[in-house]
């Protein structure tokens, strides 16, 4: 099953790995060697030497409590890493936005993949997403990011976000987005107990939805640190076997902050589920 990212063609029978990149004020406040854009660069040229197929940009915090941002503040710090990324790297950006605004000069700039955390549940973002026609990437999502944490509850997980993704699957053709570019994603952690996630993880494959790619992300995150008592930043291993585990049950993406050792772990995956 082949899709296509602003013209460029990938196998999503087959898993890839995504580098996150945060360009939020404080993530390149590191010695002033550079300044914020060269500090982006650097660390994207970095993952797509370590094999990353896209670059996951980011410009909105959606841990609670975090600050809003403005939407030109959104753009201001998003488009010009967007922009540089797209023009310097042979990779598929991929842009983290629910902003109308932000997705529609993204697609503008050649970005290949719309990731919206919120599957498009902001005014305009649907009808946005249908003007880019690029592939978008819909995430479950329980709540608000600000609230989601507070008292995550479910009578049957698997079946709740189930629903939800084709839920969204349907209002999002309806809107103009054609099938072929839509992928899932379950959401680990997004209004989600240890409880539900490992439920989900367990079930991945009967999350599939055929036709639909479907995109992960653990990487570093709270369900691993309950799992192990690892601080965020201990928690490399505990990562890479979430990624093993998700690219044994077929997923396409894996949203990661180590491309390098991920990359590694998704090729072993690959290797033994190609031998059977
Ligand atoms: C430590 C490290 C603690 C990371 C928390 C976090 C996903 C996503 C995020 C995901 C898709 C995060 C933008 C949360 N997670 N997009 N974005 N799927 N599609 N938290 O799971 O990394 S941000």
């Amino acid at each position: 099953m082949e899709m296509k990212f602003a013209g460029r063609i990938l196998d999503m029978s087959r898993c890839h790995v995504m580098g996150v990149l945060n360009v939020t004020p404080d993530s390149f406040s590191d010695g002033g060697r550079y300044n914020q854009l060269d500090a982006a660069l650097f660390k994207a040229r970095q993952m797509v030497v370590d094999g990353a197929a896209f670059i996951d940009v980011g410009g909105e915090s959606t841990r609670p409590g975090a600050a809003k941002v403005s939407i030109q503040e959104e753009l201001d710090r998003v488009c010009p890493v967007v922009e540089a990324l797209v023009r310097e790297l042979d990779v598929i950006v991929s842009i983290d936005t629910s902003t109308p605004e932000v997705m529609s000069q993204s697609a503008e700039l050649g970005v290949g993949l719309i990731n919206d955390v919120r599957a498009l549940q902001r005014e305009g973002a649907l009808d946005a997403s249908a003007r880019a026609a690029i592939p978008v990437c819909i995430m479950h999502i329980q709540g608000e990011p600000e609230t989601m944490q507070d008292h995550p509850e479910y009578r049957n997980v698997l079946r709740e976000v189930s629903e939800f993704l084709t839920g969204r699957i349907r209002v999002a053709e309806k809107a103009g987005i054609e099938a072929h570019n839509i992928i899932l994603d379950p959401g680990f952690g997004f209004g989600k107990t240890l409880e539900h996630n490992l439920r989900l993880l367990a079930s991945l494959e009967q999350l599939q939805v055929v036709g639909h790619p479907m995109l992960v992300g653990m990487s570093r995150k709270s369900m691993l640190g309950h799992i192990t008592g690892r601080e965020v930043d201990e928690r490399l291993p505990a990562s890479l076997a979430a990624a093993t585990i998700s690219a044994m049950k077929g997923a396409s993406i894996i949203r990661v902050h180590d491309v390098r050792e991920t990359v590694d772990a998704v090729k072993i995956a690959t290797a033994v589920k190609e031998a059977v």
